[in-house]
């Protein structure tokens, strides 16, 4: 009971510090991580897309930049204790008024749109790519789709009751259009626009 309620207190505590460190003007693209030794993990990263060919490689790739412009920005946070992980995705400098698919990856992003591999899934289907509906879905997914405003910025934040596999999930990837959720076409969004390499955290074991 206390363990919950000092969790709790931590992951407010956590979120303002986060939140603290996004309002920060000017701030340097950066990673900031406490590493994933205890239950609790928070991590927060920002990215300026670039295209794969760029002289300096970014962390963030666009594929096509007509719909995510070279120089869009990414801000990316996750916080994990041992049972809860929350994450966060804010995007600025994208297309006015347009929706944008939006999922964890289990690859770092390459030079490829389809370098960032399939889907993370909490339970795996054995099928991939997974689009049945019984695994392809929001909760043992990460669907963070978000529609931009008038200025081209947007959001949105998941939330799940069970923590990533170490090591397997890298990355974000914003698609065409919205998530579909039917039989045969769950989880599919159209194209890979760009990726986004992000360090989850996890958990060697499956958390709860
Ligand atoms: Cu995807």
């Amino acid at each position: 009971m206390m363990a919950g309620v000092c969790s709790r207190a931590l992951r407010t505590l956590l979120t303002a510090a986060l939140m603290g460190v996004a309002l920060i003007p000017g701030t340097a693209p950066a990673t900031y991580a406490n590493g994933s030794e205890s239950d609790l993990y928070w991590m927060r990263t920002e990215g300026k897309f670039a295209p794969p060919t760029a002289f300096i490689p970014s962390s963030a790739v666009t594929y096509d930049m007509s719909l995510v412009p070279a120089g869009a920005h990414i801000t990316v946070t996750e916080l994990s204790d041992a049972t809860v992980t929350t994450v966060e995705l804010s995007v600025s400098g994208l297309r006015p008024h347009r929706i944008y698919g939006t999922h964890v990856h289990t690859k770092p992003c390459g030079y490829r749109p389809d370098n960032s591999g399939p889907h993370y899934q909490h339970r795996e289907d054995v099928h991939q790519p997974s689009t049945d509906p019984a695994f392809a879905n929001h909760k043992n997914e990460v669907w963070l789709d978000f529609t931009t405003d008038a200025k081209g910025q947007g959001g949105s934040a998941s939330r799940h009751e069970w923590r990533f596999r170490t090591g397997e999930a890298q990355s974000i990837v914003i698609h065409e259009r919205g998530t579909a959720t039917g039989p045969g076409k769950a989880g599919t969004a159209g194209a890979r626009l760009a990726c986004f390499t992000v360090p989850f955290g996890g958990s060697n074991s499956e958390g709860v």
